[in-house]
């Protein structure tokens, strides 16, 4: 079902749950090819989140900066390319969420282990901001926070689950947004297993 959490911003609940064992088996054959790595910001402090891309841009921080780029840090090679599944699912739930012509050009791969978190910020990285961004939850579930315009406005806190899909995008696209530190799943011991991974899908140009 849909939840609409603001302005623009909608959770399609379990959109993707008949596609989460395939999907997990393409990110650990995308894993072998661009490896999951932590990345520093450019004011110096280390991300949590293991980060890795597939498609034709790939986004990355160092000290010099956030920004996309073709080519894989890491290997020195073009980033894997982007599954067929990973962009029928992004592609179909754009358009359920009413962007009609979505063309990701850039999947972000987010590795969230237990305890690390990703705080508050905006994703402005983008050309385009009429394009939405499409965000898949896999493994353990989280809790998304989801801001304002404003560093300062209030946050609203929502529990992200296996296949729900996020599509964020016209008012919301700015917003501040972060995941609280990821906990164990004390009732699914053996189930999604220790990690949270989320897809992230973007137009970068
Ligand atoms: C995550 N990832 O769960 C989130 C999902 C990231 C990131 O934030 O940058 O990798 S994407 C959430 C998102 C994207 C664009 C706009 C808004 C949220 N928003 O307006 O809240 O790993
Ligand atoms: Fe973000």
């Amino acid at each position: 079902w849909v939840q609409e959490i603001g302005e623009d911003a909608v959770i399609l609940r379990h959109f993707a749950i008949a596609q989460v064992d395939a999907l997990l088996e393409d990110i650990h054959n995308l894993q072998d090819l661009s490896p999951f790595r932590r990345q520093q910001t450019p004011g110096g402090f280390w991300m949590s989140v293991g980060m890795s891309n597939c498609g034709s841009f790939g986004w990355i921080s160092d000290r010099k900066g956030y920004r996309y780029v073709a080519i894989d840090p890491v290997t020195g090679s073009p980033w894997p390319a982007m599954p067929d599944l990973f962009y029928q699912v992004a592609v179909e739930a754009a358009e359920q969420a009413g962007f009609k012509d979505f063309v990701p050009d850039a999947c972000l791969i987010n590795r969230y282990e237990i305890g690390t978190k990703m705080s508050l910020h905006q994703d402005k990285d983008e050309q385009d901001m009429s394009q939405p961004i499409v965000s898949v939850s896999l493994g353990l579930p989280a809790v998304f926070m989801f801001g304002g315009q404003s560093r300062q406005d209030p946050v609203q806190r929502f529990p992200l689950f296996q296949g729900d899909v996020v599509v964020w995008g016209g008012r919301s696209r700015l917003n501040f947004h972060g995941v609280r530190p990821l906990k164990a799943d004390l009732n699914a011991p053996n189930g999604q297993g220790d990690v949270r991974y989320n897809l992230t899908f973007r137009k970068a140009f």
